[in-house]
């Protein structure tokens, strides 16, 4: 098995202070989330940013500052930007970190309800987005909440629509509204992905840890972080997202799994190295 390498999504764009006071939104607390969270294991940082009062935002000059300064600390992180941002935002809104021609960034996979809301996610959306990355040879993290957006994806990516192998899925489960976070959901899903590509398990809310130990016993990868769970046990608030990449260690530790670094997990992922 591969080394797993770990993601953290540090912010998202829903979760707020009021759910758990260390949600980052100014840049200096951007930068204190990611830097816990690579200290701890992380060796990806999924990005969302915020106005300081925390509006979610896909400002190319706010990305770009938080982007310069998680770099200052961390020089080696893998970072993906969202091009999913909030519910609601144009997809010309969303597309902006893609301006600043990251090595990797997110392309979500299918439209699907989001709790109250619809996260929009047209075919035609889809293609503007690929072909906005193949243009600019961004990786894309496949973001699939559910198997209709795996099977959208595959067959986008055999038309040359987006960019095709070896492609990285993300299965994002338990999103209210979505596929439910079941080992045997997330089963079906990794058993349609063509040989060759990589993916991780996102378990939504109760659920981190319930889907992070399946998939690191099935050689996948694992997101964590505050964009998808605010607690560390039932009851107890995660103080950082550090504390829930070092939750996830030890569980790889205890399955006898290795954490990949930042330098691994672009070789696992088929990304350049670092100059
Ligand atoms: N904030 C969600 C509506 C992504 O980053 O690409 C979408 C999301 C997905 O977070
Ligand atoms: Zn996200």
């Amino acid at each position: 098995m591969e080394k797993l390498i770990i993601t953290a999504a540090i912010c998202g764009a829903e979760v707020t202070k009021e759910q758990n006071p260390a949600v980052p939104y100014t840049v200096e607390e951007i930068v204190r989330e990611a830097k816990s969270a690579v200290d701890a294991g992380a060796a990806i940082v999924h990005l969302h940013v915020r106005e300081d009062d925390g509006t979610p935002t896909q400002s190319k000059a706010r990305f770009k500052e938080c982007i310069d300064a998680i770099y200052k600390v961390c020089p080696d992180v893998i970072l993906i930007p969202s091009t999913g941002g909030a519910v609601g935002m144009t997809a010309e809104e969303r597309l902006q970190p893609t301006e600043l021609f990251p090595e990797m960034a997110t392309l979500d996979c299918g439209t699907c309800n989001f709790g109250d809301e619809v996260f929009e996610n047209t075919m035609p959306m889809m293609r503007d987005f690929g072909k906005r990355m193949l243009e600019n040879n961004i990786k894309p993290e496949y973001e699939c909440f559910e198997m209709g957006h795996l099977d959208t994806v595959l067959t986008m990516a055999k038309k040359g629509q987006v960019p095709g192998a070896p492609m990285q899925f993300n299965f994002v489960l338990g999103v209210p509204g979505c596929t439910p976070a079941t080992v045997p959901n997330l089963c079906w899903l990794v058993n349609a992905i063509p040989a060759g590509s990589t993916w991780t398990a996102t378990g939504i809310g109760r659920h981190a840890f319930t889907l992070a130990a399946p998939a690191i016993a099935m050689g996948g990868n694992v997101r964590v972080g505050f964009e998808d769970n605010l607690y560390l046990e039932r009851g107890v608030l995660a103080k950082s997202n550090g504390e829930l990449v070092a939750k996830v260690v030890r569980i790889a530790k205890e399955l006898g799994r290795p954490i990949a670094t930042s330098a691994e997990a672009r070789e696992i992922l088929g990304l350049k190295p670092l100059k």
